[in-house]
């Protein structure tokens, strides 16, 4: 098995430190950073993904490799800037106003980081102001969750803050969170939205032209 194979199995599987040791040990054979990111971490997670939408991985495993591979990539990451890989864009992410559930968007943040995207994380109960800002700041796409019918209505009302304060041309707005549909994310006029963190990820990436 090749090194690659071997980090990319290390991910599917959890394997937090075997991760870390094959990435170390990929460097210091002199593999680049960009084909240790592509052919091994976000290979790994696509496969993650796949497993999960066909029903043989379930959030818990999920979690594990995501978390695999986020360590891996933290050892990557000062490689990667020497390197000048490019991500594929800035995503900010984070929980609306008034709701303070976070594993399903931390469940995003982290599979949109094995797609190769940038993550800020915003975290829960997040203000329009908190959403805006990070938009001024560059961000490519913004994400928001939602777990409470009681907070669904704030994702409409940060959009629109988001059209009042002029940028609305610049951003692209995905929803999610159980109680989200394409019809909500329609009707209150979001660019994507998706089901779960792995079609989430392929979302984005398609959303942005990649
Ligand atoms: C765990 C949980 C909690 C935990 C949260 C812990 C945490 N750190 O997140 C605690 C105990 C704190 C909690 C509190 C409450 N909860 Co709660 N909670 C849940 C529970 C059981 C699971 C949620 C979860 O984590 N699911 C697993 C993740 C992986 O799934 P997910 O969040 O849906 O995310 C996936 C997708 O939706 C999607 N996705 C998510 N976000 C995004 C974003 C984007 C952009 C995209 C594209 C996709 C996407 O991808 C994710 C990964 O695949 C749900 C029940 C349920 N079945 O949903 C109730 C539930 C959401 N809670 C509920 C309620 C009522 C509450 C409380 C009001 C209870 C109370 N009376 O205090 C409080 C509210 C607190 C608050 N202000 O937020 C209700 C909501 C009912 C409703 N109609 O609104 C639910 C549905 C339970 C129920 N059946 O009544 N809760």
């Amino acid at each position: 098995m090749s090194l690659i194979e071997e980090i990319r199995q290390a991910v599917i599987v959890g394997d937090a430190p075997d991760a870390k040791a094959k990435v170390e040990q990929a460097l210091n054979d002199n593999l680049t950073a960009d084909t240790v990111l592509r052919e091994g971490l976000i290979d790994a997670m696509r496969e993650v993904g796949q497993l999960f939408e066909e029903g043989d991985f379930f959030v818990p495993e999920m979690l594990i490799a995501a978390r695999a591979m986020k360590g891996a990539l933290d050892l990557l990451k000062p490689h990667l800037v020497e390197e000048g890989v490019e991500p594929l864009g800035k995503v900010a992410i984070g929980t609306v106003k008034g709701d303070l559930h976070d594993i399903g968007k931390s469940l995003v943040a982290m599979m949109m980081e094995g797609a190769g995207f940038e993550l800020v994380d915003l975290g829960v109960d997040v203000s329009p102001d908190k959403f805006i800002s990070v938009i001024q700041d560059g961000a490519d796409i913004v994400a928001m969750s939602a777990l409470l019918t009681t907070t669904m209505p704030n994702m409409k009302l940060i959009i629109e803050e988001i059209e009042a304060a002029g940028l609305r041309e610049q951003v692209v707005v995905m929803v999610g969170g159980a109680p989200v549909t394409q019809a909500f994310a329609d009707q209150i006029g979001a660019d994507g939205y998706a089901a779960d963190a792995s079609s989430a990820a392929r979302k984005a990436q398609e959303l942005i032209g990649r």
